[in-house]
């Protein structure tokens, strides 16, 4: 089922996919999600946040809702997200060629921008939904071309006036289970469940200097933003001890030309760890080293959190559920963030994981072995069956 989708959003420049928040390929793929669910039989409505919802029968409370999100990274590989939407899709296939009714309402979510790989705001449609962000700063933040969340949402045909906290689609969701490709090589069988999230957030630095001409500006008379830069790209590996992960996937130099010393560089943290004092802890270090290092180079420097979220342990009850009800699946922790983590505040959440043999994620290397996918699949189809009778 992937490979229908399999040519929307390649990216030539840099391999994999790039599908962000109501960009083209973002919106061809909810049309073809759409389509998907029509043919099931399935009503589609989309959320005040855009998120989609395609529901199995009577909408109502307490409902069992799985999905995913279909947005991904740039250059991302073409499981994280689709393959929770496409095995949502065939695990209602499945369920449907053996005559089972739904005994609650379902439904597939499709969750909008969870990678933030536009807006910068990780699982913004989740967040958005719940109340976790505040819906004015959502809709002024900008894409980098400048263009705000708002005005994204209202190109792709949706009111940014109604956008906030939805009390009853909330209301609405009794449990979320997500299927997710793993994204470590955690599993040594086809499927397992989540235990826990992660802390995680990111942050951005700002470094400001003074611009000026590589070739007439002594040394001594510079203030180059990208020297301090440089320093917090090497205290993130340093300060990422005990299980700790502190990265900088992403450097912009403004105005970036080769003879050219930037006048400012704009540097992304995205650090993780066990706990939020650990995770704390490690982002002041880091940028202790970088205030110091903006300092030594006469650079002024400000640090932003763009987005953070506290450890999520998934509820052990659902989780223990699903686990024996699939006869026995193995439990393990994921560094990855997703919508269920934020969901997981607010109702009892789980995850199933699919094998990834390559271990790899956000890379277009990342994979899934059809037999894996198909075990997912009827994994997914025993939960809904379990918990929707
Ligand atoms: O960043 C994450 O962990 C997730 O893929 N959004
Ligand atoms: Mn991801
Ligand atoms: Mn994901």
């Amino acid at each position: 089922m992937l490979d229908q989708i399999a040519d929307v959003g390649r990216d030539p420049r840099r391999g994999g996919y790039s599908r962000h928040g109501y960009d083209k390929p973002e919106l061809e793929l909810r049309h073809w999600f759409v389509e998907q669910a029509v043919e099931r039989g399935l009503d589609v409505e989309t959320d005040r946040n855009g998120n989609l919802w395609a529901w199995w029968g009577e909408r109502g409370d307490n409902a069992l809702v799985t999905g995913s999100h279909l947005d991904s990274v740039p250059g991302g590989g073409a499981f994280d997200g689709p393959l929770g939407v496409t095995s949502s899709l065939q695990a209602v296939d499945l369920l449907q060629a053996k005559g089972f009714q739904p005994q609650r309402p379902f439904a597939i979510t499709v969750f909008a921008e969870e990678e933030g790989g536009r807006f910068g705001v990780a699982c913004l449609g989740s967040r958005l939904l719940t109340g976790a962000i505040d819906a004015r700063k959502a809709l002024n933040l900008k894409d980098p071309d400048g263009v705000t969340l708002a005005e994204s949402m209202k190109a792709a045909g949706y009111d940014p006036d109604l956008v906030g906290r939805d009390e009853r689609a909330l209301r609405r969701i009794g449990q979320f289970v997500e299927l997710h490709v793993e994204q470590g090589r955690g599993l040594t069988v086809p499927v397992g469940v989540a235990s826990s999230i992660l802390a995680h957030g990111r942050w951005r630095f700002t470094f400001s200097g003074e611009g000026n001409h590589a070739g007439a500006t002594l040394v001594e008379d510079r203030r180059d933003p990208m020297l301090p830069a440089s320093h917090l790209v090497l205290a993130a590996r340093r300060a990422a001890r005990g299980g700790g992960r502190a990265t900088v996937g992403r450097i912009v130099p403004n105005p970036g030309g080769t003879n050219v010393i930037a006048s400012t560089v704009d540097v992304w943290l995205d650090a993780r760890d066990s706990d939020d004092a650990r995770t704390r802890a490690m982002v002041a270090e880091i940028s202790e080293a970088a205030r110091r290092a903006a300092e030594e180079e006469g650079c002024e420097l400000r640090i932003t959190e763009e987005s953070y979220g506290d450890t999520v342990h998934f509820d052990a009850a659902l989780r223990d559920d699903i686990a024996g009800a699939l006869g026995g699946v193995p439990a393990l922790p994921t560094g990855a963030g997703h919508d269920a983590g934020i969901l997981a505040a607010h109702v009892p959440t789980a995850m199933l994981f699919v094998r990834n043999p390559t271990g790899v994620s956000h890379a277009p290397e990342e994979f899934a072995e059809q037999a894996d996918v198909d075990e997912g699949v009827q994994a997914l189809a025993a939960t809904i069956e379990h918990l929707g009778s």
